[in-house]
C-alpha cells in the first residue's frame, strides 16, 4: 500500500513538472528601444542592436507584431542579434525569460521515400 502511494505520488509529481512547461517562441532577436523597426541610418540592425544595448535598452524578442522583452545569455545574444531564433523559455507578462536559445532553421525537408521492399 505504502509503495503504491509512492509511485502515485511519483506520477502526480510528474505531471506537475511537465504542466510547468517552458514555452518556445520563435521571433528575431530585437532591442526594446527600437522594437520592429531599426532607426539608426547607415547601420545594420545587429549595430543598431548593439548600439541600443549599450545605451541601455534590453534586447527583445519580436513576434509578429509584439515587441517582448527578452532576458537571457547577453553574451549569446550579442551574436543573435537581429536573427530568427527559437528561444525555449517563459513568458510573464510581457518579457520572455530565455532557457535556451537558438538560431531559427529552415523547416526540413521531408526524407525522400523509400523504395519498399
Ligand atoms: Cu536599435
Amino acid at each position: 500500500m505504502r509503495l503504491r502511494s509512492l509511485a502515485l505520488a511519483a506520477t502526480a509529481l510528474a505531471l506537475t513538472t511537465s504542466l510547468a512547461f517552458a514555452e518556445t517562441f520563435t521571433g528575431k532577436v530585437s532591442d526594446t528601444m527600437c522594437g520592429k523597426k531599426h532607426m539608426m541610418a547607415g547601420a545594420t540592425d545587429a549595430k543598431c542592436i548593439d548600439e541600443c544595448i549599450k545605451g541601455g535598452a534590453d534586447y527583445a524578442l519580436v513576434i509578429g507584431d509584439k515587441v517582448y522583452t527578452l532576458k537571457g545569455d547577453k553574451a549569446q545574444l550579442a551574436k543573435l542579434a537581429g536573427a530568427k531564433v527559437v528561444v525555449d523559455g517563459d513568458l510573464s507578462g510581457d518579457t520572455v525569460t530565455a532557457k535556451s536559445i537558438k538560431p531559427a532553421q529552415y523547416p526540413r525537408r521531408p526524407h525522400p521515400t523509400r523504395p519498399s521492399f
